[in-house]
């Protein structure tokens, strides 16, 4: 029973924090493979969600020109409009 208990009460705090996430950004991201695995998107990862994005657009939404976008640099280009996010 006890264990039951402690059980579920980290299902709620882990519930608790999943809420405050979410409510922290205004749009959430959508999910994208980060096939090499290095943490941000490539033009390549970006155009498994968004096959239309040229290289103009990907360099628009990298704003610090690393030539990669990061999960930051993907929320503000989605806050700002510049790219859509599919319908779920
Ligand atoms: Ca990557
Ligand atoms: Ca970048």
């Amino acid at each position: 029973m006890k264990r039951m208990s402690l059980r579920a009460m980290a299902l709620v705090a882990t519930s608790a924090s999943l809420i405050a996430g979410a409510a922290m950004a205004q749009t959430s991201l959508p999910l994208i493979e980060d096939a090499d695995g290095s943490g941000d998107w490539s033009l390549a990862e970006l155009q498994t969600l968004w096959p239309e994005l040229t290289q103009e657009g990907f360099v628009a939404i990298d704003t610090d020109a690393n030539g990669a976008v990061s999960p930051e640099e993907l929320q503000l280009a989605v806050d700002n409009g510049l790219v859509q996010l599919p319908q779920q």
